[in-house]
């Protein structure tokens, strides 16, 4: 059984390894007490130091070996300690205990990253996220490493390297830093037709996610399980985001990058610590080998999804992120995802691009962790027994008691002995196979555009608007004017208006479609299944009233504010899971109508709009004539509303609307559209935090004119 801590959030074999660091005398690492650590060992006051200050040398020693290599791609991450709950038992799909027992708790941890960036980039980059789940199972770990979008830019791993290596900033000068807005990246992408799909994804507002606890999760690849009579079924795995799915708009993504790099990563922190946990449920995609003949794709090409409306995602159980890590480094830096980490009932398809990937993970850990014994780890421990004949190895950290390392031996008795499959052993799927040993690429994978196509089909027109507006920023900055030229030839094939809506932002005529292979038309005999535009894959289309829980709102205020409205509506943005901020242009109190003094979270520098879903001013004469005199607050809410953020305020607070040309003279109540708020809290109370939940004000048509 997987271990619980006592307070039922995350791994009790874990309180084991938590070392206080405060409260006992300061030692050296071999338990000496220091008397100073303050001055090194000296050959007199202003002599040279001496070589037998084994003090300072040790801890100066450990110090020069304290970075261990960042990942050599998702280097930017934040993680989450959490559990898993399967809703009903799918033992008739798979025999993985923890999918078929619903009484079970498994503990899982999670890793969210970004790709291209180095460990210290921001979080708010224009880039894919990973999002990469370990289950602590009764039968062992099993490892979820997906990303934010269901699909990848290459269709064989040998591609990957040559990837990486043009997304990564250049070689000569190391720039540009998380950014694919760079020639070598274009210029792959450019020549590599099957990454099409991909770069619409890529240019689209999944890559800009408001909060990890807002985007989507994807395995990807095609899996497959198997139940107990070993019989397997394809699966493809889905985490929706209990909140809904909400995303950043670019402006604000570059902005934050500036002012808060840390952004999605202390999201997360405080969302957890406030008791806002994000929540998961898991969907699976369940086919079998016949509906997959009929698509009009194949299955096991990873450039390509699974429309929701040829096979429904069942939602199947619930994953709850519940406990901040105590350590960056022991736990989110350390732990290691692996594709090859499956449990008995969980299998791998021959999709070559997972094929790859079953290699790599264990691989990278071992330069990364430095050598064999890395799932001795306390996060990466499985937390039911394990033991095998594998021995020695830097980090070796248990003193194994026994007289065998090989098996079979009699000397120990026979064990540690095999499992029988019927009694939970694993088991690979009885595939039969059969082929040509050749470097090849399926005929099947050679549709590269269609389902670009239908990514854009999908689309509303705000995203439209966005996805265009993100691959003119990007060929903007592409230096070659070849390159530029190549991609429009991509778009061409994936829709003539994109294509023409690129080519005006970056000066270039917009060529014809070229003639390509199609989609598959004929599979096994019959016409092949396809689908022209699927609403699951866009955000706002799937939105539904959305859910206002974990959003910030910031609350504007300055002396002789309406304190009890500042109260009133800080306690009702609480009851909704929402956190209301007072923010002067000083810390401490401002002064109140009531008398009561009211207290100031941030100053209004310090935590600009961009760090917030929305924003309130409330009412009060002398804080409204103040706040609509000062430059800063007027940029405020005008960078709010330029940004389509419902923006609220009392009838006084709307002078500084006003002055920032948001609002006109005399509007009260909620303008038909434009998401702008003004009465009393108990007149838009209601109306403001719908707005909230709903996120952005997409209705609102006249912020381009906004100078912010
Ligand atoms: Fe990864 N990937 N990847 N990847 N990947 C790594 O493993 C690799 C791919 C993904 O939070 C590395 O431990 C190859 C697809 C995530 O720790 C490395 C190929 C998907 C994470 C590696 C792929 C992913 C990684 C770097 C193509 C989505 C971060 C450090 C064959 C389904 C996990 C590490 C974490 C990390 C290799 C393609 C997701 C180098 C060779 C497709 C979420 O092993």
């Amino acid at each position: 059984m997987a271990k619980q801590s006592r307070n039922g959030k995350g791994r009790a074999d874990l309180d084991a390894f938590r070392v206080q660091s405060t409260g006992t005398d300061l030692t050296t690492n071999q338990g000496v007490p220091i008397a100073d650590n303050q001055n090194s060992l000296r050959a007199g006051e202003r002599g040279p130091t001496l070589l037998e200050d084994f003090i300072l040398r040790e801890k100066i020693t450990h110090f020069d070996h304290e970075r261990i290599p960042e990942r050599v791609v998702h280097a930017r991450g934040a993680g989450a300690h959490g559990y898993f709950t399967v809703s009903e038992s799918l033992e008739k799909f798979t025999r993985a205990k923890f999918l078929c027992d619903p009484s079970l708790r498994t503990p899982v941890f999670v890793r969210f990253s970004t790709v291209g960036g180095s460990r210290g980039s921001a979080d708010t980059v224009r880039d894919v996220r990973g999002f990469a789940t370990k289950f602590y199972t009764p039968e062992g770990n099993f490892d979820i490493v997906g990303n934010n979008m269901p699909v990848f830019f290459i269709q064989d791993a040998i591609k990957f390297p040559d990837f990486v290596h043009a997304v990564k900033p250049e070689p000569h000068h190391e720039m540009p830093q998380a950014s694919s807005a760079h020639d070598s990246f274009w210029d792959f992408v450019s020549l590599t037709p099957e990454s099409t799909h991909m770069v619409m994804w890529l240019m689209s507002d999944r890559a800009i996610p408001r909060s990890y606890a807002t985007m989507e999760g994807f395995g990807v690849h095609t899996y497959r399980w198997i139940n107990a009579d070993g019989e397997s079924t394809f699966v493809k795995y889905h985490w929706k985001p209990v909140r809904g799915m909400s995303s950043l708009v670019w402006d604000e993504a570059q902005k934050l990058a500036g002012k808060d790099a840390d952004f999605n990563r202390r999201d997360l922190w405080e969302s957890i610590e406030a008791g806002n946990f994000p929540e998961f449920e898991l969907g699976v995609q369940l086919f079998d080998d016949a509906q997959a003949d009929a698509f009009d794709f194949d299955v096991l090409d990873p450039t390509k999804l699974i429309p929701e409306e040829l096979v429904p995602v069942q939602l199947v159980g619930k994953m709850v992120l519940d406990r901040n890590p105590d350590n960056f480094f022991a736990e989110t830096e350390q732990v290691a995802f692996c594709v090859s980490h499956v449990v008995p009932g969980v299998d791998f398809s021959n999709d070559p691009l997972l094929q790859g990937r079953i290699f790599s993970y264990l691989d990278t850990q071992l330069s990364r962790l430095g050598g064999p014994n890395f799932h001795q780890i306390p996060i990466n421990r499985p937390v039911c027994p394990f033991r095998n004949g594998q021995q020695d190895g830097f980090h070796q950290m248990e003193i194994r008691v026994g007289k065998t390392a090989y098996d079979p031996n009699s000397v120990d008795g026979g064990l540690p002995k095999e499992k029988p499959v019927e009694d939970g052993g694993f088991a690979s799927y009885l595939e039969q196979l059969r082929g040509d040993k050749r470097r090849v690429r399926a005929g099947s994978f050679k549709d590269h555009f269609s389902q670009a196509t239908l990514f854009w089909n999908s689309q509303t027109d705000v995203e439209k608007e966005h996805i265009a507006s993100a691959f003119g920023f990007e060929l903007a900055k592409v230096e070659r004017v070849e390159i530029r030229e190549r991609v429009l030839g991509r778009l061409a094939n994936v829709d003539a208006d994109l294509t023409a809506r690129v080519a005006a932002q970056i000066g270039l005529a917009a060529p014809k479609a070229s003639k390509v292979d199609g989609p598959l038309r004929r599979r096994n005999g019959k016409p092949a299944q396809r689908i022209e535009s699927s609403p699951a894959l866009s955000i706002i289309a799937n939105a539904g009233e959305g859910s206002a829980k974990g959003r910030k709102v910031a609350i504007l205020v300055a002396d002789g504010v309406d304190g009890p409205a500042v109260a009133a509506m800080k306690a009702a943005l609480k009851k909704a899971g929402v956190t209301g901020l007072v923010l002067a242009d000083h810390l401490g109190t401002v002064a109140s109508t009531d008398g009561e003094p009211v207290a100031v979270d941030h100053t209004i520098v310090t935590m600009p709009s961009i760090a917030f879903d929305a924003v309130y001013v409330p009412g009060g004469v002398d804080s409204a004539r103040a706040l609509a005199a000062s430059g800063d607050a007027v940029h405020y809410v005008a960078e709010a509303y330029k940004h389509v953020k419902p923006i609220a305020a009392a009838a006084d607070g709307a002078d500084l609307l006003r002055q920032a040309g948001i609002v006109r003279a005399g509007q009260t109540g909620s303008d038909a559209g434009n998401g702008v708020f003004v009465g009393t809290p108990a007149k838009i109370g209601a109306a403001f935090t719908r707005a909230l939940a709903a996120h952005r004000v997409w209705t609102r048509t006249d912020q381009i004119a906004v100078p912010a």
